[in-house]
């Protein structure tokens, strides 16, 4: 699992923030738009004063696809699979996989996940049973520094934050948070902002992980189309990469300004 970080000092600790992709197989989309941050920084260091000032001030990582094994089951033959999970045989049988989404400790298998190996929403046989989401806590438990938490996902067009377990807000000062930013950044992508229970409960997904274990303000985005039928669904094309990093690149760099300190968005 590849990973870089961006930053104009690489040893120095600043406020971090993560753009991750990828849990998923078949949502290639969400990759390209780290892919496209990434390239966006970097051209543009020395160039946009804004750009530049947050490379000087911030530690940005960046992991485009922590799925790959999956990620690239699903394009084998070059003909889509419409796979979801990672890609490790389940001991003893002949299904693969485990649904990465449902595989974090935070009120792991409390619902919205199957305890069947065969199931799609397979949340594995305990919490981290996998190496991709031990992959990701680890780097996230080794990197403190980081407040905010972007994770990409297809599709519906939807900025979710938690709680995804149970149908309740995160309460209190917090929830504001999650409630301004969702909004604000709704108005630049057009996305729907909303708990992530409003969608459907599941459970052990990233954000309640983030969120509910660190204190990390954690967004899951679905990105374009809003619609499996008309717009490709989990395959919308390449044409697609570019408009979609568009509509997300002023909420991508509005996480990484407040990412010094996400209780800023509350006074302004
Ligand atoms: O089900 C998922 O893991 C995400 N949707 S997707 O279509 N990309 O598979 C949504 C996760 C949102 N979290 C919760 N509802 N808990
Ligand atoms: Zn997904």
């Amino acid at each position: 699992i590849n990973g870089i970080t961006i930053t104009s000092q690489i040893n120095s600790i600043r406020p971090g923030i993560l753009f991750v992709a990828l849990h998923h197989s078949r949502e290639h989309l969400s990759s390209e738009m780290p892919m496209k941050l990434m390239e966006y920084l970097l051209n543009n260091y020395n160039k946009d004063p804004e750009v530049t000032r947050l490379i000087n001030t911030r530690n940005i990582y960046i992991i485009p696809m922590i799925n790959p094994d999956g990620g690239m089951f699903d394009i084998k033959n070059r003909s889509y699979q419409y796979w979801r999970k990672n890609r490790r045989n389940n001991d003893g049988n002949e299904e693969y996989g485990v649904d990465l989404n449902r595989n974090y400790s935070y009120f792991w298998g409390t619902g919205g996940s199957s305890s069947s190996p065969s199931s799609d929403i397979y949340m594995g046989t305990k919490p981290f049973s996998e190496p991709e989401t031990v992959a990701l806590k680890n780097f996230i438990e080794t990197h403190a520094n980081i407040r905010i938490i972007l994770t990409f996902h297809t599709y519906s067009e939807l900025i979710l934050y938690p709680w995804g377990h149970k149908n309740e807000g995160v309460g209190g000062k917090d929830e504001s948070v999650f409630v301004k930013m969702g909004q604000t950044m709704s108005a630049w992508n057009n996305y729907t902002p909303q708990k992530s229970s409003d969608l459907y409960i599941a459970s052990g997904d990233t954000c309640d992980w983030a969120y509910g274990e660190h204190q990390i303000f954690c967004f899951t985005f679905e990105l374009s189309p809003k619609s499996g039928w008309f717009g490709g669904g989990f395959y919308p094309g390449a044409s697609a990469i570019e408009p979609t990093f568009n509509a997300n690149l002023k909420p991508m760099m509005y996480l990484l300004e407040y990412s010094d300190s996400p209780y800023r968005v509350l006074s302004e």
